[in-house]
């Protein structure tokens, strides 16, 4: 629980099987997470074994690619807040008080992976993604008028269930560019957000997608060219997000976003 909301814990999973107990035990030892909810898309052999010796709640969902277990995962969550993070050993799960923190300002909080002094050594976080993650950031950051963004990759991220809710059923994307999906129709929704960093750690076993420079680099392209198509869709139906006010007048109380 935090702040008298329930707390779930999205675990998407696909190659992680040396990693996935460890990191739901490491999200349940926070003492904040009711929930840990784990996304079987088609994992690799042992996957179920190792997280049915866990506490977790495990699904399975045969369409693949990190976008419809992402999305799956934001539909079957029972938590009041819902945060999606990864198995692979790369978040830690102590961070997640650092997303919940802002839980009571905003509707969505997106964790970033590019701040020097978290990107632990080992990370999978070189100069080229690390610059090439804030670049696409920087893009949706003027693109969009918006507040401050670093990291379009950062799968570390919180949710209100509401916000869920209103944004589920417009979810298109199926695979790896869902991030960038996500983080879009939060900012042109209305919803209020804000950016925070996190750790960023060795991932233990293989990596699918950012590992391989070829695939690291063409995923890049694709985000770009979904960034801009998603721009002049949505020329002219871009929310801002309403301002903090005080009941009572400047300084007479805790600031609330106005109903
Ligand atoms: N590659 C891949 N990952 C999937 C799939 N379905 C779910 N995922 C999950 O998506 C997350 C990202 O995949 P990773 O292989 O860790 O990708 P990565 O190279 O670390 O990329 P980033 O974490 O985005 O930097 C992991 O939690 C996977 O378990 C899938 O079909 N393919
Ligand atoms: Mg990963």
């Amino acid at each position: 629980m935090w702040n008298g909301k329930t707390v779930s814990v999205i675990l998407m999973t696909y190659n992680e099987r040396d990693s996935i107990r460890a990191t739901i035990e490491g999200f349940f030892a926070t003492g904040v997470v009711d929930e840990v909810l784990v996304v079987n898309n088609n994992a690799a052999p042992g996957t179920a074994e190792e997280v049915a010796l866990t506490p977790a709640r495990q699904i399975f969902e045969s369409r693949q690619g990190y976008g419809w277990a992402s999305r799956r995962g934001l539909q079957e969550a029972a938590g009041d807040l819902l945060v999606l993070a990864e198995p692979d050993g790369t978040f830690l799960p102590a961070d997640i008080v650092k997303l919940l923190a802002y839980s009571a300002d905003c509707d969505a909080v997106f964790g970033t992976r590019t701040t020097r002094e978290l990107i632990w050594s080992g990370a999978n976080m070189g100069a080229f993604l690390k610059w090439g993650n804030w670049a696409v950031a920087k893009m949706v950051e003027v693109l969009f008028n918006t507040s401050h963004l670093s990291d379009v990759g950062c799968t570390y991220r919180l949710l209100t269930r509401p916000l869920a809710e209103q944004l589920s059923p417009r979810f298109a994307v199926g695979d790896s560019h869902f991030g960038p999906e996500l983080m879009l129709r939060v900012i042109t929704s209305g919803a209020r957000f804000v950016e925070v960093p996190v750790n960023y750690l060795p991932r233990v076993g293989h990596s699918a997608v950012t590992g391989d420079m070829r695939k690291a680099v063409l995923l890049g392209l694709q985000m770009i060219v979904f960034i801009l198509r998603f721009r002049v869709a949505t020329l002219g139906h871009t929310r801002k997000p309403r301002a903090l006010s005080s009941p009572d007048g400047p300084g007479t109380a805790i600031p609330r976003a106005l109903s």
